[in-house]
């Protein structure tokens, strides 16, 4: 399901992170060291292969709300940004720590000319970020960042489930209108 916001283009999927090979930078649910792990980080290392963990090695450890940018390596994609999210109820203030993974992360792919970028729901697997909760971090900020964007002009956000897209699909339609 598709919004317009501007000149850019929002969008929301069901799906796989690590398989996404028409976006440009794809977004980590990072760990501090920025290793492999479960989950997103998990499967994103599995297809960028152990070149990933090396690039990762001069950026660690990172703190909580920093994103940083490698390359991707074996994945599809132009670049990777690891985002250390938030660890819910403990990493505070959560809501501007998590906000500021989604910003970090559209600025620097903005900043390297790229036009696309597609998020999973940082801090609401591992991190125990509660998904209404994260949902209404991470959807005004994307909103908001766009507005003073050059270069990004399509986001997609990858849910691995069902019942989290259609949370995301209320929220955006909430926030723009009908998709
Ligand atoms: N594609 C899209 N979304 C996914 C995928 C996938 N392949 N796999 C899981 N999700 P998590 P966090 C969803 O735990 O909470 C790691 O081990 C998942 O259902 O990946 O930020 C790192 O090493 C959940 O909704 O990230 C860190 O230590 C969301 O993505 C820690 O976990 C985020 O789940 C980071 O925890």
């Amino acid at each position: 399901m598709q919004w317009k916001q501007g000149t850019a283009v929002l969008e929301v999927i069901q799906g796989d992170i690590a398989a996404q090979p028409d976006i440009d930078v794809v977004v980590n649910a990072a760990n501090a060291q920025l290793e492999t792990g479960g989950g997103v980080a998990g499967a994103l290392h599995r297809a960028a292969g152990p070149e990933l963990a090396e690039a990762g090695r001069s950026y660690a450890p990172v703190q909580p709300g920093e994103a940083v940018m490698t390359d991707a390596f074996s994945l599809p994609n132009k670049a990777v940004v690891h985002c250390l999210g938030p660890v819910y109820g403990r990493d505070e203030p959560s809501d501007v720590l998590l906000a500021s993974c989604y910003s970090g992360a559209l600025r620097l792919a903005d900043k390297e000319g790229y036009t696309s970028i597609a998020f999973p729901a940082l801090s609401t697997g591992a991190f125990g970020y509660p998904l209404e909760e994260a949902i209404h971090a991470a959807v005004p900020t994307v909103l908001e960042a766009l507005r003073s964007l050059e270069h990004v002009t399509f986001v997609r956000f990858v849910l691995f489930s069902n019942s989290d897209k259609d949370a995301y699909i209320r929220e955006l339609e909430f926030q723009i209108g009908p998709g």
